[in-house]
């Protein structure tokens, strides 16, 4: 049954094609690898798919630079591929979606090549010219990745804007046709199946007049002249009209649109269904570590969105370090530990591929291992400023998403069973222990985390209320009859629930826990020890 909210119970799982698994042999994953390693998701228990981009790209920024809307990437395979895929998927009672990347495309899309030619080519206002010189530049606005979010066209001697990579002009939504190709390009991957989209960096969509000046570094600070500006909601209505026609399942990457703002983005009548906040992955500035600063990142959204809204749940993503590295000890029972502390919070959960067998942050010490252009970039200019290799490379390497992008590891033969070939990353050396064939123990916790969303409704729909809110690793939050404890460290923690509303002389039942327990009004609670409780 297909209600208007049935992505309240669905779990999502998030694929990095390049890395997901190699069925040709030439050591980048593709279309068909996804198609052959259905069942292994479908039997995850997830109800959909997230795929990131395939489309053509010259690969600047993982794809996420697209030449053409239309065509998929021959390195991923074609159009058929995709359309067995899908077909396969929903045969399976996957849905599938991928990612809408409309902020910009590459600068290899014909729209950009056209564009460039000329300030009266038919294309030019497709993207954000500004008259600059090469010494000048219309504003001294900093780029995601690096340095001026303009770069200088000699021939036309004016600048185009980019938010990330100079590879990624900025497109024009002010324009109406070029909004028109935009919504047509929609409707054409809707028509053709896909079951919605990851709104890649939709809250950049708007900018503010080229004057405006960056007023302080805090909060959004440098970015804050394309961070869900004034005028987006006009273009969000009319992406909103298309999906709604469509019914399509739609999670926005929103960073900048606040946490007091995300319900009116997510509610019925909301724009899109769920957002991906990114406030989460920063470490708490009083110096309390990630697992604090996420713990209240965290609650914040889940108290903010409660009457009205809905998140998106993440610990992991192509962007991210791997989180038994981050917010764990490298233990597979801190990743349990986490896994239980935010899949049963109130959103739909996303499970990146690997994180359901604890993969872990890759042991760089190369720069020939590194693949995100952005991050060469970055070393090549801390080698120019006198760094010495060894310190660039774990400055560079050190948490970066780059972690998340290592092949997935599927058993113990050689590469990982990645590939046949030469793997176009490095294959991470843990495999022989830290594979699909292996880990069943965390896989097996999170198919039952997933039925529990699924059986409860306490779980999808209830409320959630939290307890010991300032403790600094301890997450303990009730779901209604549910009451869920997670211990996120290494140091051993003592709850005393007499304070609170919690009434422990009820008979709660153990759903889930690292040891046979019972809920107790004072109780401790072992390192990376989680409970999970349900009131009879
Ligand atoms: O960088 C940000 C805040 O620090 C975000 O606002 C930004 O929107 C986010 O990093 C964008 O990520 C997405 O778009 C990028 C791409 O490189 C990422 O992989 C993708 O997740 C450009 O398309
Ligand atoms: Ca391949």
């Amino acid at each position: 049954k297909k209600t208007k909210t049935w992505f309240h119970q669905a779990v999502g799982y998030q694929i990095y094609p390049k890395s997901f698994f190699d069925t040709n042999g030439d050591g980048l994953g593709d279309l068909q690898g996804i198609i052959q390693k259905l069942t292994y998701i479908k039997n995850l228990g997830v109800d959909f798919l997230w795929i990131n981009p395939v489309f053509k790209s010259p690969q600047v920024d993982g794809g996420y630079d697209i030449a053409d809307y239309y065509a998929i990437d021959e390195m991923f395979g074609n159009m058929d591929d995709f359309k067995i895929l899908l077909k396969e998927a929903h045969r399976l009672g996957l849905k599938v979606i991928t990612d809408l990347v409309v902020n910009h495309t590459s600068d290899q899309h014909p729209w950009f090549v056209e564009s460039k030619k000329s300030k009266d080519n038919p294309y030019r206002d497709y993207y954000l010219w500004a008259d600059a010189t090469p010494n000048q530049m219309p504003n001294d606005w900093i780029s995601f990745f690096g340095g001026s979010t303009w770069t200088y066209d000699e021939q036309t001697e004016q600048a185009y804007f980019h938010v990330f990579a100079k590879e990624q002009p900025d497109l024009n939504w002010k324009n109406p046709k070029l909004r028109d190709e935009i919504y047509n390009m929609v409707r054409w991957w809707l028509e053709l199946g896909l079951d919605g989209f990851r709104l890649d960096a939709i809250s950049h969509l708007q900018k503010e007049d080229w004057n405006f000046k960056i007023k302080s570094w805090k909060g959004n600070g440098p970015w804050q002249p394309f961070m869900n500006v004034s005028g987006i909601e006009s273009y969000m209505h009319e992406l909103k009209a298309i999906f709604d026609k469509y019914g399509a399942l739609t999670v926005g990457e929103a960073s900048g649109v606040l946490s007091t703002e995300a319900p009116d983005w997510t509610d019925e009548n909301g724009y899109i269904n769920m957002i991906f906040e990114l406030e989460h992955n920063a470490r708490d500035k009083k110096g309390n570590g990630y697992v604090y600063g996420m713990k209240k990142t965290l609650i914040k959204w889940q108290k903010d969105m409660l009457e009205r809204g809905w998140n998106a749940l993440y610990l992991e993503n192509h962007d991210q370090a791997r989180l038994i590295d981050v917010f764990g000890d490298g233990s597979l029972e801190s990743a349990k530990a986490l896994a239980v502390a935010y899949m049963l919070l109130r959103g739909t959960p996303f499970i990146y591929q690997g994180q359901e067998i604890g993969m872990h942050d890759f042991p760089f010490n190369d720069v020939t291992q590194m693949r995100a252009e952005e991050l060469i970039r970055q070393y090549d200019q801390l080698i120019e400023n006198g760094v010495k290799e060894e310190l660039a490379i774990k400055q560079m390497t050190h948490h970066s998403r780059e972690n998340a992008r290592t092949p997935m590891q599927w058993n113990d033969s050689p590469l990982a069973g990645f590939t046949q070939g030469s793997p176009w990353m490095d294959v991470n050396p843990d495999y022989p222990l830290v594979n699909v064939e292996k880990e069943t123990e965390l896989i097996e916790l999170y198919r039952e985390l997933i039925q529990l969303r699924h059986q409860e409704e306490a779980i999808s729909e209830g409320s959630i209320e939290f307890f010991f809110e300032r403790h600094l690793q301890v997450f303990a939050y009730q779901r209604n009859e549910f009451i869920i404890l997670a211990n996120l460290g290494k140091k051993k923690a003592h709850l005393n629930f007499e304070k609170t509303a919690v009434s422990t002389d009820n008979q709660f039942e153990q759903v889930l826990g690292t040891r046979p327990r019972q809920l107790r009004s004072k109780m401790d609670l072992e390192p990376w020890e989680y409970q999970v409780f349900k009131l009879n």
